[in-house]
């Protein structure tokens, strides 16, 4: 679980982050999404991933992510376009506190494939303790 700040590049006209696969993120991007919508108080994720790695950028607005490893949770507050949140594998991820405008991007290291998730908290609980 790490912050990373990226550099803002751009010029007069206006700002850019260049974010590249393998190289700025920690894996090969296989699938980009984006949730944005979120009613004020819901929470959205609190699942986990058997290998699905993800790249986490507020791009409009902010949220908080709370990442948990099953024994200690730490919660990060994304607000800057260059700020990224990388959630491991294994690891039960909240994202919430959305704020109206807030446009979420995730980077993620693996197709969709629901078998892939962990959305019981006992069950996440269970295998991190294998
Ligand atoms: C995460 C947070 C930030 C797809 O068909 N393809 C996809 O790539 C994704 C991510 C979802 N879906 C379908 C599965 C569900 O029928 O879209 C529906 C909503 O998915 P979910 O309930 O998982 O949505 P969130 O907002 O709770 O969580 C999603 C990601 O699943 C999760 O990995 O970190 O956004």
């Amino acid at each position: 679980m790490a912050v990373v700040e990226h550099n803002i590049l751009g010029d007069h006209r206006g700002k850019l982050v260049a974010i590249e696969s393998a190289v700025d993120v920690p894996f090969e991007i296989k699938r980009v999404f984006y949730i944005y919508g979120t009613e004020p108080g819901i929470p959205r994720g609190q699942h986990s991933h058997f290998k699905t790695k993800q790249y986490l950028i507020a791009v409009n607005g902010s949220c908080k992510v709370t990442l948990d490893n099953g024994s200690k949770k730490e919660t990060f507050f994304l607000n800057s376009p260059n700020i990224a949140l990388f959630q491991d594998a294994m690891i039960w991820g909240e994202m919430h506190d959305f704020s109206k405008d807030c446009v979420l991007l995730v980077l993620a290291s693996d197709h969709y494939k629901e078998s892939d998730y962990i959305r019981n908290y006992e069950d996440f609980l269970l295998e991190v303790n294998k």
